[in-house]
């Protein structure tokens, strides 16, 4: 396993690299230019310059969370070649950078939804809440609005004010869209980008759907074991893989996530391991990472990804605010870094049984 900890980038991020260099067994960050719109080609000065800020660090740059699929993609409309050029131009550049794996995912128009940002747990730390009554009753604006009252105007990741520009019309235009055109839509994108990944040895981990359900209306791609495999059937080549996200897959308690990760251990190329407590129905809040803590069993999950082999990138998830952090929700330092380490105990642990 390489332990990595997610960094948003100069100027996006409060966590020093400094500081991520002093949690015990992380040796590399995962980041991304959150500069850069979907769609854009990323500024190789840029790309540059993010590279020797993590290597000065001490730190590598071996993963990236993410580059954003255009909608255009996403929905196959014409503009879509175009945009998959530049796309394909990205991996070019950030190839040279030492860069093996890419983060990414094709949930339409919005990233990962939650109801409470600052949810207060009884030791008196705060968390992210997930409230399906209260999702399934608001609109994306609606809840763009409350997180940015919620976050005091912290820059939500996956909210960002240019995706909510145009959310409405691009709702609107998933609409009609069946689950066959998308499949084929996600074809199209990989028959264009994974001959690319082979060439440049970039292994591309598509990310879940988080929640693996539908919420406003939209539709679904990568959320159990059967519309995984799916997707990993629509193009057989090992550079097609997963970012198995346990959080994400098991916030539905009929995703076995340990049975997951074993199945798809050859294909998963990168892991957000986190917990995550159920609250009845479809409620739950983001624990902190210890199987104690919430209701997936982590303990399990670590061993069935060592035990089917699996030897890739893995990150702590979200974290909980704790200590009086203030920061950017999901991800501020202490209680991740306290993931990290559990984490780390954790290999050491189902390696050396
Ligand atoms: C949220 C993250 C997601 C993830 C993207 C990957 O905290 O896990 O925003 O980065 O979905 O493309």
């Amino acid at each position: 396993m390489k332990l990595t900890f997610r960094w948003f980038g100069e100027g996006y991020d409060d966590v020093p690299l400094a500081y991520i260099r002093q949690i015990p067994c992380v040796e590399s960050v995962v980041t991304m230019l959150m500069g850069v719109p979907a769609g854009e080609v990323w500024p190789v000065e840029d790309i540059e310059r993010a590279h020797r800020l993590v290597t000065d660090a001490g730190l590598a740059m071996e993963v990236i969370e993410s580059v954003n699929v255009h909608e255009d993609i996403k929905l196959g409309a014409p503009g879509r070649d175009g945009k998959l050029e530049a796309y394909i131009e990205t991996m070019r550049r950030l190839a040279p950078a030492g860069v093996k794996v890419i983060c990414y995912n094709f949930m339409p128009v919005l990233d990962w939804a939650r109801s409470h940002l600052n949810h207060a747990l009884p030791d008196g730390s705060e968390t992210m809440y997930f409230d399906d009554e209260f999702i399934m009753n608001t609109t994306p604006e609606a809840l763009a609005a409350r997180y940015r009252e919620q976050s005091g105007d912290q820059a939500v990741v996956g909210w960002e004010p240019e995706r909510l520009a145009y959310v409405k019309d691009t709702i609107a235009r998933y609409k009609g869209l069946t689950q066959e055109q998308y499949l084929k839509n996600a074809r199209y994108f990989l028959d264009a980008v994974i001959p690319w990944a082979e060439k440049l040895d970039i292994k591309m981990a598509i990310h879940p759907d988080d929640p693996p359900w539908p919420i406003f209306g939209l539709p679904r791609l990568i959320n159990n074991r059967e519309n995984i495999r799916r997707f990993l059937e629509l193009n057989p080549s090992p550079y097609n893989g997963l970012t198995l996200c346990t959080g994400s897959l098991g916030a539905d308690p009929q995703n076995d996530v340990p049975e997951l990760a074993a199945e798809f251990a050859p294909r998963i190329h990168f892991a957000h391991i986190r917990n995550l407590k159920y609250t009845g129905g479809r409620n739950f809040y983001e624990s902190a990472h210890p199987t104690a803590c919430g209701s997936l069993d982590l303990f399990a999950i670590v061993k069935a990804l060592r035990g089917a082999g699996f030897d890739g990138y893995v990150r702590p998830d979200h974290g909980r605010m704790i200590w009086g952090e203030k920061g950017r929700a999901g991800y501020g330092l202490y209680d991740r870094a306290l993931g990290a380490a559990y984490l780390a105990g954790l290999w050491e642990a189902v390696s050396r049984a």
